[in-house]
C-alpha cells in the first residue's frame, strides 16, 4: 500500500463510486476538491446555502437512484442536516460530509463550533465521525453501503476538523470501492415462497382487492412486474404519492393517488376493498389519509424490504418480506388469471369512480380564465411533458394539485417533497445534474420557489438546464383554509399578512439572474412557454399567474 493523503483516497473513491456531482457551500474538504479536480471529473456545485446543498444531492439521488453527496464546514453542519429531513422522509441515499470538532480543541469554545453530531441522528441511518485519516476508505465504504441497503436513507460522516482538514494528512491506504452499493438496490433479497403463495391465493379469491404502491416500487424498479401482476389479475392500483409513478395514469387499472394529497376517485376505491396489497409502501398518515383510507380492519397483506415495516399500520393476513421486484416478478410467475374475469364487476365500479372524478374535474382542467386556474396547467403539464421527463415536485399546493390531477406517463419519473416547502426547485436542479440527457420539469409554488430562489444562479452558472413551473399566486395560499379557521370563519384584512406576499415576476428576475424568464398569463401560453423552455440552452422558469382564489381540493373520507 502506499502512503497517500486522504484527500487523494476520498476523490478517487468517489470516483470509484460513479459520483458524478458533488453539492456544497464551502470550505470544507477543500484539498478533496482540488484532489477532485486533479484526478477526477466530478463537478463541484457550490450553492448559495447548505439547504439547498442537500436538496441538490436528494434530487441527484432519487433521480438516479446513486447516492447524491452533499457538504458542509462544521458552522454550516446543521443547516445540512435540516436538509436531510425530507430524504429521510422518503428514503434516499444522501451522503451528507461535514467539518467537526478536534479534540485539540474541544471545549475551548473555539470559533463556530457546536456539538452537530446528535443533529443528525434523527435524519440519518448512520452517523459517524471519521478521527483518524487512515479510516477514510473503511468510512467511506460503509457510509454508501448503510445509505443504499434495505430501505435507503442519508448517511452523514464528520470529518476531523472543522473544515474537514483530516484529509489533509497521510497514511497507507488504498481506494479501494465496491460498485454493489453505487446504487439502489445493492441485493434483491427473495421472499419466501409459502408468503408469495398465501397472498397470491387471497388475491384470486378476492371480490375487490386494489393494490397501494409506494416509493418502494421505484426503488426497486419493480413498474412492469406491478402493472403485469395487476393486468393479469385484474386489480386496480392507487399510488402513494412518493409511488405516483408505479403505473401510468391513464392506464386502465389506474384509481389515481391515495391518502391526502389524493385523487378522490383512488380514495373512493381503495375505500371500498375488501383486499388491500400494500407495495413498497409504509401505508403512513399521509397516504392513508391518517388510517382512515383504508378503513382500519380491512384484510391486508404488504410487500416491503424492511421487515419492521410490515403490519406497522394496519394489521396484515400475508406479509412478504424481500424485494418488490423480484416478489411481483414470483407472483406473475405463478399467478392465475382465469377467474379473474369475476371481478369485472368491481372493474366496472372503479372506472366508474374514475369517470366521476374526471367528470367533476373536467371544466377547471380545461379552464381558460384570467388569472389561470392551476388544475389548467396541471392538465397542460399532462398533455405536454416530454415522455421521458423527470417531474419534480413541491409540497403544500403543489403536492396536492399534481398528486391529484396530473398524470404520469410509463417512462416518466415523478420525485415530490415528502412535506418540505422548497424542496422541489433545488431537487430538480440535483435531478437534471444526475441526469442530464433527460428533460426535468419541475412544479413549485411561489412560497416553495422563494426559499431557494437564489439557486437560479447556481443553475446558469452550472447550466442546469432544468425547467421550473411557478405556480406564481403571490402567496401560500394553501395556509388560506387554516387561517380561516383561527378566525373562525372570516379573516381580518390583516390575517392575509400571514399567508400573502408582494406581487413578483419571476420570469423577469430569472432573466436578470441570466436564466430564460417566461410569462404565462392566459391558458394558451403556457404549451408554447413549456416548449420553448424544454429547448432553451438555459434553466428555464415560467412563471405562470394564477389565481389565488384556487384552493386544491380536500381529500374524502372514501
Ligand atoms: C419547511 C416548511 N415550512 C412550512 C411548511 C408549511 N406550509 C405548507 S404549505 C405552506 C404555504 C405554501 O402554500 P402553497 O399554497 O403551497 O404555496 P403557493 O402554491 O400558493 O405558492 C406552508 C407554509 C412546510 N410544508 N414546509
Amino acid at each position: 500500500m502506499a502512503k497517500t493523503t486522504g484527500a487523494q483516497v476520498l476523490a478517487e473513491m468517489l470516483h470509484g463510486y460513479d459520483v458524478s456531482h458533488v453539492f456544497m457551500v464551502p470550505a470544507v474538504l477543500r484539498r478533496t476538491l482540488a484532489e477532485m479536480e486533479r484526478r477526477t471529473k466530478i463537478a463541484r456545485i457550490q450553492t448559495h446555502g447548505e439547504k439547498a446543498a442537500a436538496y441538490m444531492a436528494d434530487g441527484y439521488a432519487r433521480a438516479s437512484r446513486r447516492p447524491g453527496v452533499c457538504m458542509a464546514q462544521v458552522v454550516g453542519a446543521l443547516n445540512l442536516a435540516a436538509g436531510l429531513r425530507d430524504a429521510w422522509l422518503a428514503h434516499s441515499p444522501v451522503l451528507a460530509f461535514t467539518g467537526g470538532r478536534d479534540p485539540k480543541t474541544k471545549f475551548r469554545k473555539v470559533y463556530q463550533e457546536v456539538d452537530d453530531v446528535p443533529g443528525f441522528e434523527t435524519v440519518t441511518k448512520w452517523n459517524a465521525t471519521v478521527d483518524a485519516v487512515e479510516r477514510i476508505p473503511d468510512m467511506i465504504r460503509q457510509a454508501f453501503r448503510a445509505a443504499v441497503s434495505g430501505t435507503p436513507g442519508p448517511v452523514h460522516l464528520q470529518f476531523r476538523g472543522n473544515e474537514g482538514q483530516i484529509d489533509q494528512e497521510e497514511a497507507d491506504m488504498e481506494a479501494l470501492c465496491e460498485p454493489q452499493f453505487a446504487r439502489i438496490p445493492p441485493f434483491r433479497p427473495e421472499p419466501d415462497v409459502a408468503s408469495m403463495r398465501a397472498a397470491l391465493v387471497l388475491l384470486q379469491q378476492a371480490q375487490r382487492p386494489v393494490i397501494v404502491a409506494g416509493g418502494g416500487v421505484r426503488a426497486s424498479e419493480a413498474r412492469q412486474e406491478l402493472v403485469s401482476l395487476a393486468e393479469k389479475l385484474k386489480i386496480p392500483v392507487a399510488t402513494s404519492l412518493n409511488g405516483k409513478d408505479s403505473i401510468p395514469g391513464a392506464h386502465p387499472l389506474s384509481a389515481g393517488v391515495v391518502g391526502t394529497y389524493s385523487r378522490e376517485s383512488a380514495n373512493r376505491v381503495v375505500a371500498a376493498a375488501d383486499l388491500v396489497l400494500f407495495v413498497g409502501t409504509e401505508a403512513g398518515g399521509m397516504t392513508t389519509h391518517f388510517w382512515t383510507v383504508p378503513k382500519p380492519g380491512v384484510a391486508a397483506m404488504q410487500i416491503d424490504i424492511d421487515a419492521e415495516t410490515l403490519g406497522r399500520n394496519y394489521p396484515l393476513k400475508v406479509a412478504i418480506n424481500g424485494d418488490a421486484k423480484v416478489a411481483l416478478a414470483r407472483m406473475l410467475g405463478e399467478a392465475d388469471g382465469s377467474g379473474a374475469a369475476r371481478r369485472e364487476p368491481w372493474l366496472a365500479t372503479v372506472r366508474g369512480l374514475c369517470e366521476e372524478y374526471a367528470a367533476k374535474y373536467r371544466e377547471l382542467l380545461a379552464s381558460d380564465t384570467v388569472p389561470l386556474r392551476p388544475e389548467r396547467i396541471c392538465s397542460e403539464l399532462t398533455r405536454h411533458t416530454p415522455d421521458d421527463a423527470i417531474v419534480v415536485v413541491d409540497t403544500g399546493h403543489a403536492g396536492m394539485w399534481m398528486g391529484g390531477m396530473y398524470d404520469t406517463r410509463a417512462n416518466q419519473d415523478y420525485l415530490r417533497s415528502a412535506g418540505h416547502l422548497g424542496w422541489a426547485f433545488p431537487a430538480g436542479l440535483g435531478a437534471k445534474c444526475a441526469c442530464p440527457d433527460r428533460p426535468v420539469v419541475t412544479f413549485t409554488g411561489d412560497a416553495g420557489l422563494w426559499y431557494h430562489i437564489a439557486e437560479i444562479e447556481t443553475a446558469v452558472r452550472w447550466r442546469i438546464n432544468a425547467v421550473t413551473v411557478v405556480n406564481n399566486n403571490a402567496s401560500g395560499n394553501q395556509s388560506k383554509r387554516g387561517f380561516d379557521r383561527a378566525y373562525g370563519g372570516t379573516q381580518t384584512e390583516q390575517a392575509r399578512e400571514l399567508w400573502t406576499f408582494n406581487p413578483m415576476n419571476f420570469a423577469r428576475l430569472a432573466e436578470d439572474m441570466g436564466a430564460m424568464g417566461l410569462r404565462v398569463e392566459k391558458a394558451a401560453e403556457f404549451a408554447p412557454a413549456l416548449k420553448r423552455a424544454l429547448s432553451a440552452d438555459r434553466p428555464a422558469v415560467i412563471d405562470v399567474v394564477t389565481d389565488i382564489e384556487a384552493l386544491a381540493p380536500l381529500a374524502v373520507a372514501g
